[in-house]
């Protein structure tokens, strides 16, 4: 595994790498993506793990810095990148509603996602709870409610500008849909048809 001057995105189709290798895209930043076999367990590779201990994706690598959690990386570009516009300017009102959901999405939406992935593939099958999936179902609907509120006739989470909230939020949504999450929140399903015909949305993430 080499470092080179340029930005390296370590990833693998459909996981959250999409949201970064989304921004990036979005930003027009040329970058390399280095694709962890994950099925051969490239993720646990001494290589790899020297980047991140914690043997995950998404990775950013910028000569000797390097950034893992993937909201963080994407609003990290987006900073960075201030001309294009992907977040709000820090310290304004736009920026506050815009990590208020940022966080909502990571905190709330998230959350039981990883409960029922957890509980249905990844725990040895004689650890797992079945019973939480149902609880973990309903805490996400319970998260998805409100957004899907928010979200009617409305094309973006903040003002009327596609922002790096709704790269967040629309993998997170794109991982509920997987699990028919969607069902019954017509303006979440219509929000996640119209940021995923972006042409910078990466293709596994197309509905
Ligand atoms: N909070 C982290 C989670 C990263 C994460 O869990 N990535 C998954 C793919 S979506 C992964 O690499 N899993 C490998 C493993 O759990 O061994 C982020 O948002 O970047």
């Amino acid at each position: 595994m080499t470092k080179s001057d340029g930005l390296l995105l370590y990833e693998y189709p459909g996981t959250r790498s999409a949201r970064c290798r989304w921004t990036l895209q979005e930003l027009n930043v040329p970058f390399s993506g280095i694709s962890i076999d994950f099925k051969g367990g490239g993720h646990r590779d001494p290589e790899f793990l020297k980047l991140n201990p914690y043997g995950r994706v998404p990775v950013l690598v910028e000569g000797d810095m390097v950034l893992c959690e993937s909201a963080a990386l994407c609003l990290s570009l987006g900073d960075r990148y201030r001309d294009r516009a992907v977040v709000p300017e820090a310290g304004t009102r736009d920026r506050g509603y815009h990590d208020q959901w940022v966080f909502f999405c990571t905190n709330e939406l998230e959350q039981p996602l990883w409960r029922i992935f957890h509980q249905s593939v990844l725990y040895p099958e004689d650890k797992r709870l079945p019973g939480d999936i149902e609880f973990a179902r309903e805490d996400f609907k319970g998260a998805a409610r409100i957004l899907e509120e928010f979200l009617h006739n409305k094309h973006y989470l903040v003002g009327d500008r596609f922002t790096v909230a709704d790269i967040i939020t629309s993998y997170t949504l794109y991982w509920a849909d997987s699990y028919g999450l969607l069902e019954g929140f017509p303006a979440l399903q219509d929000y996640l048809v119209r940021q995923s015909e972006r042409p910078a949305c990466p293709e596994e993430l197309n509905r």
